[in-house]
């Protein structure tokens, strides 16, 4: 009986795709990163040794805005990010070892820069202020409006320039914008207000931007007329008609039109 040395080969088959460590990937990148910032490595392996050799690639989801390594599954940035126009990306990722292939996603997050500044509905706002309005009244209100997230999107008022200086008349709310009088203002001393006012954000540093407030006192008939002087002394002749016209005589009121 002799003995027969049988030498079997075993040969591999490629039959498993390559697998990423996780289905579902999930990062954070700060809009405006700069180009080539690393966002997330993948990997994948494959359970066929013959297969060490797994390429990876975006197939979805990316918008241009991501490369991803082909040999080491490092996803970079490769376009602008604004959170203000696109805050979040689906990327849909491909291992492939050449033949077999299998996909993970990628939940990209685009976090907030203070990138934009508060901006006011209008460039000069111009509001009324009839003269016997009680203080302390709400007069009106400012908007300010900022694209931002959170704090970098909130939003105080102030006022930073009065006509004369401390004059005090108007108070604006930090948190609503709405401008209060508080003490009587008299169109027969001033009939125009002119306030510059201030928007700022609270990011880290805030942005600004101003606008101006021009409030015009509204006449109320408030004051009773009042001879401008005294009549003239007038020689009337005693041969005068009847209904000859004296003097006339000028009344006048410190308001203005019909008042
Ligand atoms: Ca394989
Ligand atoms: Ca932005
Ligand atoms: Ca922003
Ligand atoms: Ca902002």
């Amino acid at each position: 009986m002799g003995a027969i040395l049988v030498n079997i080969a075993i040969t591999d088959v490629n039959d498993n795709p390559p697998v990423f460590q996780n289905v579902m990937y999930n990062t954070s990148v700060v809009e405006g990163a700069n180009q080539d910032t690393r966002v997330l490595t993948v990997s994948a392996t494959d359970a066929d040794s013959t297969s060490a050799d797994i390429t990876y690639s975006i197939i979805s989801g990316g918008d241009n805005r991501f490369v991803i390594g082909p040999t080491d599954g490092r996803i970079t940035v490769a376009g602008a990010l604004d959170r203000e126009t696109k805050a979040g990306y689906t990327v849909t990722v491909r291992a492939s070892d050449g033949s077999l292939s299998s996909t993970a996603t990628v939940a990209i997050s685009v976090l907030d820069v203070n990138d934009n500044s508060p901006i006011f509905t209008e460039v000069v706002y111009s509001f009324t202020l009839p003269e016997d309005t009680i203080a302390p009244s709400v007069v009106d209100r400012v908007l300010a409006t900022d694209l931002d997230e959170g704090s970098n999107g909130e939003v105080r008022y102030q006022i930073v320039e009065e006509g004369a200086p401390g004059e005090a008349i108007f108070d604006l709310n930090p948190l609503t914008g709405e401008l209060m009088l508080v003490q009587a203002v008299d169109f027969e001393v001033k009939q125009l207000y002119y306030l510059k006012i201030r928007s700022t954000d609270q990011g880290q540093p805030p942005l600004t931007s101003v606008s101006v407030i021009y409030i015009n006192v509204l006449d109320v008939n408030d004051n009773s007329p009042s001879f401008s002087h005294e009549p003239d002394i007038v020689e009337v002749r005693e041969d005068a008609d009847i209904g000859f016209q004296l003097v006339t005589v000028l009344a006048t009121d410190q308001d203005s039109g019909k008042n």
